[in-house]
């Protein structure tokens, strides 16, 4: 048994070394061969991290005792070794044992994980709303608190990706967002079900029609973080990607400040999207089941 409980610690460290030093080094956008989470940035999303990582813990524990147990069996009580079996059926200590453990374990994992739940559904105090309104297939941002501020984002085309910029994540307007304050995000569509998802920020929240989900963020660090609709939601669904650009409270009120005048040409999209514009392989002439 000594030996058991040094094995599951022994894994359990090689388990640490291997995947913390991974999680710490993501960025706020995927990466080829990225394993793990992006760099958490959102107090939700660091407890999300945490509660992920205990999880990993608990069911790698599990695995390795039963694992364990398994091998004792198999090993131990082979016919060969032990050709006349016990006869044992009932053993009133082992019941309640193997009943109790699994308990304990249900409840660890049910406490943390109600707390992290009413963590993110409970928007604390906010400075200020962003609203965000889903569409086919491109995003609206609005800022009821900032003089109605309000434009739509739509993708960058392949073929005006610039240097510095990601195919698939980058937008021509991204929502812009002061750091170190605290923000309610309101979401709705107006067509079909999106789902607004921010990895790197803890946040998938659907955009419903007809239905206002709430959700709230706060950023400490100033930066770029990218998403994209999390819910199928037509041929277009993987051309609404999402950017978020966390910036100074200085900035931030200088961004107000320009966009209420500029914002007129920032909201003529540099893209119509129609269907056609994606290359769709579609069944012509075909005949349904009726
Ligand atoms: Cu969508």
């Amino acid at each position: 048994m000594r030996q058991c409980f040094r094995n599951f610690w022994l894994t359990g460290t090689v388990f640490a070394l291997i995947f913390v030093p991974l999680n710490m080094c993501h960025a706020a956008f995927p990466k080829a061969w990225q394993l793990g989470f992006q760099q958490a940035e959102s107090p939700v999303m660091q407890r999300v991290a945490e509660f992920h990582d205990f999880l990993l813990m608990v069911t790698g524990a599990i695995a390795i005792v039963v694992s364990v147990l398994l091998a004792t069996v198999l090993i131990r009580f082979r016919k060969k070794r032990n050709s006349t079996p016990s006869k044992t059926s009932h053993n009133t200590l082992l019941e309640v044992i193997w009943t109790a453990i699994p308990t304990v374990i249900v409840m660890a994992i049910l406490i943390p994980s109600f707390k992290l739940l009413y963590f993110m559904d409970v928007v604390p105090e906010s400075e200020m709303t962003v609203k965000i309104v889903a569409h086919q297939w491109y995003w609206s941002y609005e800022y009821p608190d900032h003089d109605n501020i309000s434009y739509d984002s739509y993708m960058i085309p392949d073929e005006e990706i610039k240097e510095n910029q990601f195919r698939l994540l980058s937008v021509d307007n991204p929502m812009v967002v002061p750091v170190g304050t605290t923000i309610r995000l309101i979401t709705t569509s107006t067509d079909v079900i999106h789902s607004w998802a921010v990895p790197s920020l803890g946040i998938k929240k659907d955009s419903v029609p007809g239905r206002l989900n709430e959700i709230w963020v706060r950023i400490e660090k100033e930066g770029t973080y990218y998403g994209q609709c999390s819910e199928l939601c037509g041929p277009g669904h993987g051309f609404m990607p999402i950017e978020v650009r966390a910036v100074s409270k200085g900035a931030f009120q200088t961004w107000v400040l320009e966009s209420k005048t500029k914002l007129t040409s920032l909201v003529v999209p540099n893209m119509l999207m129609s269907p056609n514009d994606f290359k769709i392989t579609r069944i012509e002439n075909a005949k349904w089941p009726s």
